[in-house]
């Protein structure tokens, strides 16, 4: 496939509103897009026509407007369904977002199929959502946390061992596809396709990687994985637990109240199946219908496109970072999405922020829930550049004079 030119996705840039502002006296320079993304018009009027004409409680009323909440809601399960390449809409769990389906399947599956002496395989770079729900329940159910290990600065996973890591006594395997501080791409088909021999169970912690190009649950071959949609141009409030119909169906309900049941008497209930069964009360009904504008914007875009311009925008800040004396760049050389992890010896992560800050860039400096990976690198923090589709190669030279002016102010090097 021919690479796209940078500049090809300059012209979505007039979607975003929000992007067309100044901050301290400069034009704004967008770069946290790992924590979240901004979000174009075209989902901001969705979300503002379902509140104008159409709000109304879901699947509980059989009036006009109930009905056409109910139907704009459901086919947002439908959209998001095939955005994934899911086999079924009924696989697709709404929840609010990565961090609470990944605590809905510790609970509820973890809770059911792991017993003492049990192992769950994590890695050493997971965001803290991937790590403390897993933590929580070996404490409960008495398991095992086990890691794969990092090579080093370029953070790819070393997979030197993977065979004697996934034994026999390996239940899951949870592992993130994109790492939020670093930017490493996981190769999550081979490493699902040698759980799958072995007969353990795979979760995949999508959220850097469903709005950032294409993606495929089924090509993956993992039996879990979750996503947030405010990283991919939707509202906050709405993320997706994915996970194959069998397994959901197994699994017990992780919250009770309305809309889950089939039948309540004062001492027992019974449970719809999925993806009922784990949606009590009402759901975030405007942010669904806000993703589902988010997809379709998404799609109009190009996901392939989308992949390509993170990809080329990180890796040509990553060599020009290089460039500057001093500095630690991290992340690996080549196959790297939007993200970019930098650190000054003698620098706090804050310090750069704040600097970067004073002419209007938006970078993000702290462990980036990845505490444990900060130890690995030795560091407290990093400074964190983060692209997407709507960020220009403009951009990435004013960022990198901004640091060069830094690293001279600081006389680093
Ligand atoms: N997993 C990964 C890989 C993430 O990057 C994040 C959020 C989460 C899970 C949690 O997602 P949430 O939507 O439930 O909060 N990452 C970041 C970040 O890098 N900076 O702020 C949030």
């Amino acid at each position: 496939m021919k690479r796209a030119e940078i500049s090809d996705l300059e012209a979505f840039r007039k979607d975003f509103p929000i992007l067309a502002q100044e901050v301290n006296g400069h034009p704004l320079i967008y770069l946290d897009n790992a924590a979240t993304t901004q979000k174009p018009r075209e989902v901001i009027s969705a979300i503002t026509s379902y509140y104008e004409n159409d709000n109304a409680n879901v699947h509980r009323g059989i009036h006009a407007l109930s009905h056409r909440a109910t139907v704009a809601f459901e086919e947002g399960r439908e959209r998001i369904a095939q955005f994934i390449n899911a086999n079924s809409e009924k696989e697709i769990i709404f929840t609010r977002g990565t961090t609470e389906a990944i605590n809905l399947l510790a609970q509820s599956w973890g809770g059911s199929f792991l017993k003492e002496g049990d192992t769950i395989l994590l890695t050493e770079m997971e965001h803290h959502s991937n790590l403390v729900p897993w933590q929580l329940l070996a404490e409960r159910k008495k398991l095992n946390l086990e890691f794969l290990p990092i090579t080093g600065d370029d953070g790819l996973l070393d997979l030197s061992k993977i065979d004697e890591q996934l034994h026999s006594g390996v239940k899951l395997f949870a592992f993130t596809h994109i790492s939020n501080a670093l930017g490493v791409i996981n190769p999550v088909a081979e490493l699902c396709a040698k759980a799958r021999e072995k007969g353990i169970t795979t979760f995949v912690d999508a959220a850097q990687s469903v709005g950032h190009g294409p993606l495929d649950v089924q090509a993956l071959g993992c039996d879990f994985l979750a996503f947030s949609g405010h990283k991919m141009c939707a509202p906050t409030g709405i993320g997706v637990l994915w996970g194959r119909l069998d397994l959901l169906n197994s699994m017990p309900p992780y919250h009770g109240g309305g809309e889950m049941i089939l039948s309540v008497d004062l001492q027992k209930s019974t449970y719809k199946k999925a993806p009922q069964r784990f949606e009590a009360g009402t759901p975030s009904i405007a942010e669904v219908i806000g993703m589902t504008a988010a997809i379709d914007y998404l799609e109009k875009v190009g996901r392939e496109r989308i992949f390509e311009h993170g990809h080329a925008l990180a890796n040509e800040a990553a060599r020009e970072l290089r460039k500057l004396p001093g500095i630690r760049v991290f992340g690996p050389e080549g196959e790297r999405a939007g993200i970019v992890s930098f650190h000054f010896d003698d620098l706090h992560a804050h310090d750069i922020v704040t600097f970067a800050d004073q002419k209007g860039i938006a970078l993000r400096g702290g462990h980036h829930c990845t505490q444990p990976l900060m130890k690995r690198l030795g560091v407290a923090s990093t400074a964190r550049a983060s692209f997407y589709f709507y960020n220009t190669r403009e951009e990435v030279t004013r960022l990198v004079e901004a640091i060069s002016e830094l690293q001279r102010f600081f006389a680093i090097g």
